[in-house]
């Protein structure tokens, strides 16, 4: 009598036929516990769930703890660990080479926000295609704990030493300058962070997220604003989002006037479901008003805080060519002679 085999499990794949598992980066050398590795995670599984192919993505960082994560996720992806704080100029020229590229950024609030704040202003008023982590513990944890820039006044270090500097508020500084979609959320917020990331995949231009980031081993005691208890205990989130990809055929049903549909750049959609009634993610000003006065209570908004869905992105006003510049010939590249004598005769 013939014996058959038992038919192997089948392996859950997502709609390009991938496994989580090839979504996956080395293993992390991170501490446990650090607010960074769940920020991996969430990548992982958002770039799984919207479908990413790996291979399309670069991942870009400056130097931290926070820029070493590139590494542990998308390990099949193009990756440039570039100089401290120098990642938005590397993205810049790669993205201009490739831009059919997914770019994902990893930075760090040191990195951001200290020695790399010139080339962060700039990325952000260009609105270059890029989703921009910045992985946000308030301290430089790779070099052993020191206040970074967007640490509170008046937040302790482990030792007792008081900063007594103010914080950049890199939200407010991304609303004001001109980036097109700026969130923050939490590393312990799986929900949110996920929604959020989601929709910073569909956007075509700047996505700042500011994800607050605890630090176990340098800023995680009380006294500082960073912690996972103080983040926890003093978050506002904005609205409930509800991320519905484009592949996915599925309407939400709300209450007429109590959810804000959002259509996205590649056909996704947003319901933003509002908690703060008077808040409209679409206004400039009130994103700006609502990062003022949540600082000014002590806490921290999370959500979408401002979004701009249309504005033309850089490489959309550099009137680039279809075909990525890096692969373009060295015909289609070089004019031929007698377009340089047209040019020679016009200047005659
Ligand atoms: C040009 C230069 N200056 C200073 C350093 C030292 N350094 C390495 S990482 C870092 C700060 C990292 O802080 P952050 O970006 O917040 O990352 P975290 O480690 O907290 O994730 C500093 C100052 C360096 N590597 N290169
Ligand atoms: S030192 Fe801090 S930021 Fe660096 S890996 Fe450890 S917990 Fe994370
Ligand atoms: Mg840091």
């Amino acid at each position: 009598m013939a014996t058959s085999t038992p038919a192997e499990p089948k392996k859950k794949v997502n709609r390009i036929g991938l496994e989580t598992q090839e979504y996956r980066g080395g293993k992390t050398t991170l501490c446990a516990g650090c607010g960074h590795n769940s920020i991996s995670e969430r990548i992982i599984t958002a770039c799984y769930e919207m479908g990413v192919d790996p291979g399309q993505v670069i991942k870009l960082s400056g130097i931290g703890c926070s820029s070493k994560s590139p590494a542990y996720f998308l390990g099949s992806s193009h990756g440039f660990n570039s100089v401290h704080g120098r990642m938005p100029s590397v993205g810049t020229g790669a993205m201009l080479a490739n831009q059919k590229l997914i770019a994902i950024g990893v930075s760090g609030d040191g990195d951001t926000g200290a020695i790399g704040i010139g080339q962060f202003v700039h990325l952000m008023r260009r609105n270059l295609p890029i989703v921009y982590i910045i992985e946000d513990n308030g301290c430089y944890g790779l070099t052993k704990g020191q206040f970074s820039p967007t640490a509170d006044m008046g937040s302790t270090l482990k030792t007792g030493v008081v900063n007594d500097l103010p914080p950049i508020d890199t939200c407010a500084l991304a609303v004001e300058l001109g980036a097109t979609f700026v969130a923050r959320s939490f590393s312990g917020d799986k929900k949110q962070l996920q929604a959020i990331l989601k929709a910073a995949i569909s956007h075509r231009g700047t996505a700042m997220i500011d994800v607050l980031s605890p630090c176990v081993t340098f800023n995680d005691h009380e006294g500082s604003t960073k912690s996972y208890s103080y983040v926890k205990d003093h978050g506002d989130p904005l609205e409930e989002i509800n991320f519905v990809p484009f592949f996915d055929d599925i309407t939400v049903e709300y209450e007429p006037g109590t959810t804000q549909e959002v259509a996205m750049h590649d056909g996704s959609k947003l319901y933003l479901t509002k908690l703060d009634e008077d808040y409209d993610p679409l206004n400039k000003i009130e994103a700006l008003r609502v990062l003022t006065e949540t600082a000014r209570r002590g806490e921290y908004a999370t959500g979408l805080i401002y979004l701009e869905p249309d504005k033309d992105d850089f490489l959309t006003l550099l009137n680039l060519v279809d075909k990525p510049l890096a692969r373009l010939s060295q015909d289609e590249v070089r004019p031929p002679e007698s377009a340089l004598t047209e040019i020679m005769n016009k200047l005659r």
